[in-house]
């Protein structure tokens, strides 16, 4: 039997739909992680799979995709604390998979902040390898494959100053292009990655992991707060819900409603991660908990205090609407400023650009007087339907 004389641990990171468990399965010559094309990030948690080679015993941990922003920020980082659990005496390299053709686009620079503040800037350049996907585009693109370093050295390659050139720079240009679907050309990318290993770094392991802890949770309460505030606002709808049936149906049962607030106060809790970035909405839920959990026993006074509730579990609800109003606005504010530096740098010209940024903002401030619009009928119309039943 071969002895086996080395062994080497992986780690594979990147954006949903980049190709890490493709990159896997090429690594362990076996289909082992489950790949697809689908939107959603195949795998929800984080795989260990080993193989032993002749040389070497390969062992390859894929991760869900970290740019993906139906996620809650928390699960994201238990996932990856998950993944460094796998392989205690950690990786010889975290392998960064990126496809050809997406080199440069906005989601995958902020994915390579993300990654970067997960794993602490300077440990993960000291073990990450760049793995290039769908090779086969490699015509497309002009590369040349023998000497893919000195391509994605040129400029009309890699922009310089963007996070990929520093990355690139930091862990000194170790890349590798994989054919992911060709199987003849897999074993070739397979050596290729065996010799580009960090030699010097030491593996990187949990205590890599723990050191950045602060600096990690700090980055993705504020990177995920849109997501954070989502899957608040789900909860917050199946709060309402259960209030509306217990108005409906039997106003003497608030055991629902009580659960539903119980869901929502956990959630906030996993959400902020020990920062106090919620805590104004905690403290609205526990005043709501403490006024469900204490109604009056006359049925009329039952049916005001339970009204009342409605309306403050609708009232974080629109706050919510209206952050994430207020952050379509922001993007419209970047537009704005991008039509102009644009039409600055295409024509000399701003005036083209100025014309741009009233548009926004006339249809940012026509898009807010329809919601309010809506808003005040709604609440109108409830009104006039309450006061109807009352009679
Ligand atoms: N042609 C070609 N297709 C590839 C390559 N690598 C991945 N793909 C395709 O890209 C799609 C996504 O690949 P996956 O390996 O599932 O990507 P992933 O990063 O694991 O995706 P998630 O687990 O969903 O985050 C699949 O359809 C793959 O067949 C490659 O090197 N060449
Ligand atoms: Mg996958």
């Amino acid at each position: 039997m071969a002895q086996v004389e080395l062994s080497y641990n992986l780690m594979l990171l990147g954006k949903t739909g980049a190709g890490k468990s493709s990159t896997g399965n090429t690594l362990l010559d076996r289909k082992c992680f489950t790949s697809s094309i689908s939107f959603n990030s195949s795998e929800d948690v984080a795989k260990k799979h080993c193989k032993a080679f002749k040389k070497y015993t390969l062992c390859v941990v894929d991760t869900p995709g970290v740019h993906d922003t139906h996620k809650p920020t928390g699960e994201i980082v238990k996932n990856l604390h998950d993944a460094m659990g796998l392989i205690p005496e950690g990786f010889n390299a975290l392998i960064f998979v990126i496809k050809l053709g997406e080199r440069c686009t906005e989601e995958l620079l902020e994915t390579i902040k993300v990654i970067k503040a997960l794993f602490g800037d300077t440990n993960f350049s000291d073990v990450c390898i760049v793995a290039l996907t769908n090779g086969e585009d490699a015509e497309k693109y002009n590369v040349n494959n023998q000497n893919i370093q000195e391509w994605l050295r040129r400029p009309e390659n890699v922009r310089p100053g963007s996070d990929l050139e520093t990355l690139l720079r930091e862990c000194g240009y170790r890349a590798v292009l994989f054919y992911n679907n060709t199987p003849d050309k897999r074993e070739e990318s397979v050596e290729k990655l065996i010799t580009c290993l960090p030699q010097q770094a030491p593996r990187y392991t949990n205590e890599h992991f723990q050191k950045c802890a602060d600096e990690r949770d700090a980055y993705m309460t504020s990177w995920g707060f849109p997501g954070q505030r989502a899957n608040i606002q789900t909860q917050l709808s199946l709060l309402t819900a259960t209030i509306e049936d217990t108005l409906k149906y039997d106003m003497t049962n608030v055991e629902p409603a009580l659960s539903k607030i119980n869901d929502l106060k956990k959630l906030l809790e996993t959400e902020s991660k020990g920062t106090d970035s919620l805590e104004d909405l905690k403290i609205q839920v526990t005043n709501i908990e403490s006024e469900m959990s204490n109604l009056p026993e006359d049925a009329d006074q039952r049916i005001e205090v339970i009204k009342n509730v409605e309306q403050k579990v609708n009232g974080m609800k629109n706050a919510g609407l209206f952050s994430s109003a207020f952050a379509v606005l922001s993007g419209c504010g970047t537009a704005i400023n991008v039509g102009l530096a644009a039409t600055r740098i295409v024509s000399g010209i701003p005036v083209f650009g100025i014309g741009i940024a009233l548009g926004m903002v006339v249809v940012g401030s026509t898009a807010f007087a329809i919601y309010a619009l809506v808003k005040a009928y709604k609440s109108t119309k409830s009104k006039k339907e309450d006061k109807e039943k009352l009679l």
